[in-house]
């Protein structure tokens, strides 16, 4: 009954508010006044209001470059990481002042040409070399940013070949947790398939298969060599999770029933990020970046960067998948 009420009173309203119109039409024209003219003093409010909301904007803009600008990432701790921030930097070298100026004009224009009785608009439908020209200079540019995108991703995308000195460690996500296995000394990941999973053998591991024997498997934290490529190999075991590396400026889906890849080369201990970032209790850290479920927000694992030494020490602390 009330939302028959409520409908009606909005019918109402609406068919009173079209009738004043009305009424205030019929006045305007029975005194020769012309109801859809805009004049000249509104065209020019309405400018002098698209110049205001510009400045405001640009100065939210300052604003927030000036008070966040402290809150990046510290310096990339992988080496192809260091392009891909130049890359970043680049982009917005390019696009922060493209986009002050053409918004600029845009509103600047709005202002400056606003309506008047006394001004004609010019008619200008084609011209070959301005469309020649705004086509030429944004294909170019793409062109750079995307051929040495391209070249970073590829650098971490193509697999690292087996004669090349290197670790590889499966990294698997399932609700709310990781899983690091490592390949072990004959750097093979053994079979694993999610039929197999039983009791520890939380990742299903084919303990049959020769090369899984060495494997060794971590929970809570995972140890990188210094200026060791690292081959990573990414399962999931339930829903989609993405492994984000955010000090080495690498992320990767993980996706159940295939697996998915990257590699990168660490180059800066935890260590020195410490003192970099003078944050005695900085950690490297692997998250998770896909919304994944409720406890999404607390999946992730501490990544420790030390010397060969050190990590070979710790790699000897940690048990073979078959004992
Ligand atoms: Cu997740």
């Amino acid at each position: 009954m009330m939302t028959i009420i409520v409908a009606v009173a909005v019918i109402l309203v609406i068919i009173a508010g079209s009738q004043l119109l009305k009424i205030a039409e019929l006045r305007a024209q029975s005194k020769g006044e012309l109801i859809y003219e805009v004049s000249e003093k509104e065209a020019k409010f309405q400018g002098i209001l698209m110049l205001v909301f510009f400045i405001s904007f640009m100065a939210f803009f300052a604003w927030q470059m000036c008070s966040w600008y402290g809150l990046r990432l510290p310096v990339s701790a992988s080496v192809h990481g260091v392009d891909t921030d130049w890359l970043t930097g680049l982009t917005y070298i390019i696009i922060t002042p493209t986009f002050i100026l053409t918004n600029g004009i845009l509103f600047f224009f709005c202002y400056k040409y606003s309506y008047s009785s006394t001004r004609k608009a010019t008619f200008f439908s084609h011209s070959n070399k301005l469309e020649a020209a705004w086509t030429t200079a944004p294909a170019l540019v793409l062109t750079v940013l995307i051929l040495y995108g391209l070249s970073s991703w590829n650098a971490i995308m193509t697999p690292i070949p087996d004669e090349t000195d290197h670790i590889t460690i499966e990294l698997t996500g399932q609700q709310f947790t990781w899983t690091a296995r490592y390949a072990g000394e004959d750097k093979k990941l053994g079979r694993s398939h999610v039929t197999l999973i039983e009791g520890v053998n939380a990742t299903g591991v084919d303990a049959d298969d020769e090369n899984a024997k060495d494997d060794k498997i971590v929970k809570g934290e995972f140890h990188l060599p210094i200026g060791m490529p690292v081959q990573f190999v990414f399962r999931s075991l339930d829903v989609l999770h993405s492994a984000y590396f955010p000090h080495f400026r690498s992320q990767m889906n993980c996706v159940p029933g295939i697996t998915t890849q990257f590699n990168f080369i660490p180059t800066i201990t935890t260590e020195e990020m410490r003192k970099i970032t003078n944050n005695e209790k900085f950690n490297y850290v692997l998250l998770c970046n896909k919304i994944c479920g409720a406890a999404h927000y607390n999946m992730q694992m501490d990544i420790v960067v030390e010397s060969q030494e050190d990590y070979d020490k710790w790699l000897a602390e940690q048990k073979t998948f078959v004992e």
